[in-house]
């Protein structure tokens, strides 16, 4: 075995996103360009000596080869130990439990998420620090700052380690150990959860499924679901991960999930349902008859979280992401607890959560959290609903209505355009910034704005400002829409426009959600004029 150093390119216009650095599979895997990203990381950490480093992925294509690169180079870059999870397997939240449990210096996480698998596909890599979170808005600044001008990146010439294999060997003079993916994990959720009345249920006859969408999740759900607490076999759908995830988007929502959703609205569908992505971080909640929006899940969820043993406390606080919808503002309200609204991505979470100041938090698109690890966690979400069901013993549907009769509903939507002209949506964007100053007190469609503005958010930790997070319109009758460019994607832009509505106690409590915001609709395209400068009218996904 010997070292060796190569030179690198610096990178030009390759900056990580909402969450890690997303590219297509065939970028990561050019000569260079995967280890000249890992180089830019180590040295923007102040180098890799001594340390320790969690190492895993969701499984997609040439997530082993990228893991036995990462391997090398941090051996080279003097790091004292690897923690990797079998066959390179990790979800995001396993990976974040075990950088704390075992005290690591961070973590690499190999994962594009939702995005599709496979060498045509996309992949991905995020780096998470010390307290198992995502690298912050700085330390991902400073990523990129290093790519710009590194100019060498050190590794190993050695034979791959098998990573198959459960324990502890060398690489050079770096101790690698290979770890079972799901025993940590499991342990801290039977920590969280009365695992015992969550059988209780399941033994008499409460029914449920779970589709791991051929990602991540499949070995976590079979073994606490399943094995420990008692859903039949077959309870877990698609639970094998696969490079490519079955060809299909491992992205959990009405439409990827379609089977899924079809199934609970079937006369004879199971009493609960959920799906997870890629990464096993996201979440999609379906009852009998019923898909629960997540904002509503994240409010539902705080409302609740006391009937699991490890929230009997009650919560410090919660936050939200600003288009996640207000629902568990009104929670948090009658809790008489805080309630912060952070820009989209988790790392806005963190100091939040290492502060104390809340303990739950989540975001539209499905993910939800709490402070038992750094991450969003879908399984996690999943148990916590289970616990309450358990709780409660009363069905989805009746949580649903019922919280809707004491706190009013939300009624909520993203419409999301893709794969649109990226200069087209630049524009768009940049043509409504400008906009923005003017608009209080115009008409659009049958609403008028109230105000009008880019989300801009100081972290009340730190104090660090981030800018430009979003446009937010309020109009006067209380309904809000709110429009930003997606940062995960890897084919032009992608467009996300939030839409909301209001309806208090005592109001329409079952309309359909797109007719309930179809004026906010409207208004938002008039004023966003998305349909005449990205030339789409209607959006390919709604959720
Ligand atoms: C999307 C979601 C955001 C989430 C992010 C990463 O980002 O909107 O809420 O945190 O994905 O989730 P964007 O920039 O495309 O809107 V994951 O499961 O991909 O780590
Ligand atoms: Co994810």
């Amino acid at each position: 075995m010997s070292f060796v150093t190569h030179n690198c390119t610096p990178f030009s216009g390759q900056k990580p996103g909402t969450s890690g650095l997303r590219k297509k599979t065939r970028v990561f895997m050019e000569p260079g360009y995967l280890e000249c990203f890992v180089q830019s990381i180590f040295n923007a950490i102040g180098g890799g000596q001594g340390k320790v480093f969690v190492i895993g992925g969701d499984g997609r294509f040439f997530n082993a080869e990228a893991i036995q690169t990462i391997l090398r180079m941090a051996a080279a870059n003097g790091a004292a130990r690897a923690i990797v999870g079998q066959n390179g397997l990790l979800s995001t939240p396993a990976a974040s439990n075990l950088i704390r449990k075992r005290g690591a210096d961070g973590g690499f996480i190999l994962s594009a998420s939702h995005n599709p698998g496979g060498v045509d596909a996309d992949f991905g890599l995020k780096f998470n620090g010390g307290n198992g979170g995502p690298a912050s808005e700085s330390l991902t600044e400073a990523f990129y700052q290093h790519s710009q001008r590194i100019a060498e990146y050190i590794t190993l010439e050695s034979d791959p380690l098998d990573l198959g294999q459960i324990g502890v060997t060398k690489l050079e003079d770096m101790q690698v150990e290979i770890v079972d993916p799901v025993t940590d994990y499991a342990e801290l959720m039977r920590e969280i959860f009365d695992f015992d009345q969550i059988k209780a249920l399941i033994s008499e006859g409460f029914t449920l499924r779970f589709d791991a969408m051929h990602a991540v999740t499949g070995p976590y759900a079979t073994a606490i679901l399943e094995d420990e607490l008692g859903a039949p076999k077959g309870s877990v759908l698609n639970a094998i991960p696969s490079v490519d995830f079955g060809k299909g988007h491992p992205d959990p929502n009405p439409i990827w999930a379609k089977p899924l959703v079809d199934l609970v609205m079937s006369p004879d569908g199971p009493d609960f349902a959920a799906a997870s992505d890629g990464d096993g971080d996201r979440n999609m909640i379906l009852g009998k008859g019923i898909y629960v929006t997540p904002s509503d899940s994240l409010a539902v969820l705080a409302a609740n979280a006391h009937l699991a043993p490890g929230y009997s406390a009650g919560l410090a606080g919660v936050a939200r992401s600003m288009p996640t919808s207000a629902a568990v503002d009104r929670v948090a309200s009658d809790l008489g607890i805080d309630c912060f609204e952070t820009p989209t991505g988790w790392k806005f979470f963190g100091n939040l959560l290492d502060a104390g100041r809340i303990t739950l938090c989540g975001e539209e698109s499905a993910g939800t959290g709490s402070d038992h690890v750094r991450e969003k966690d879908g399984l996690w979400a999943v148990l916590l609903w289970l616990n309450i069901l358990a709780k409660r013993r009363t069905s989805v549907r009746e949580i649903m209505r019922d919280h809707w009769q004491t706190y009013g509903r939300n009624y909520y939507s993203r419409h999301d355009y893709e794969a649109v002209d990226s200069r087209k949506a630049d524009q768009m964007m940049t043509d409504l910034t400008a906009r923005l100053p003017k608009l209080p007190g115009s008409a659009a469609g049958n609403l008028i704005v109230a105000a009008a503005d880019q989300f801009s958010y100081k972290d009340p930790v730190d104090g660090s400002v981030s800018k430009n997070q979003g446009v937010c319109v309020i109009f006067e009758n209380g309904s809000r829409g709110v429009i930003r460019l997606s940062g995960t994607g890897t084919d032009n832009a992608t467009i996300r426009v939030y839409l909301e509505q209001f309806t208090p106690q005592g109001g329409q409590m079952d309309l359909d959600t797109q007719t309930a915001l179809r004026e906010v609709a409207d208004a938002m395209a008039e004023i966003s004029r998305l349909p005449e400068t990205c030339g789409r009218i209607s959006p390919d996904i709604m959720t």
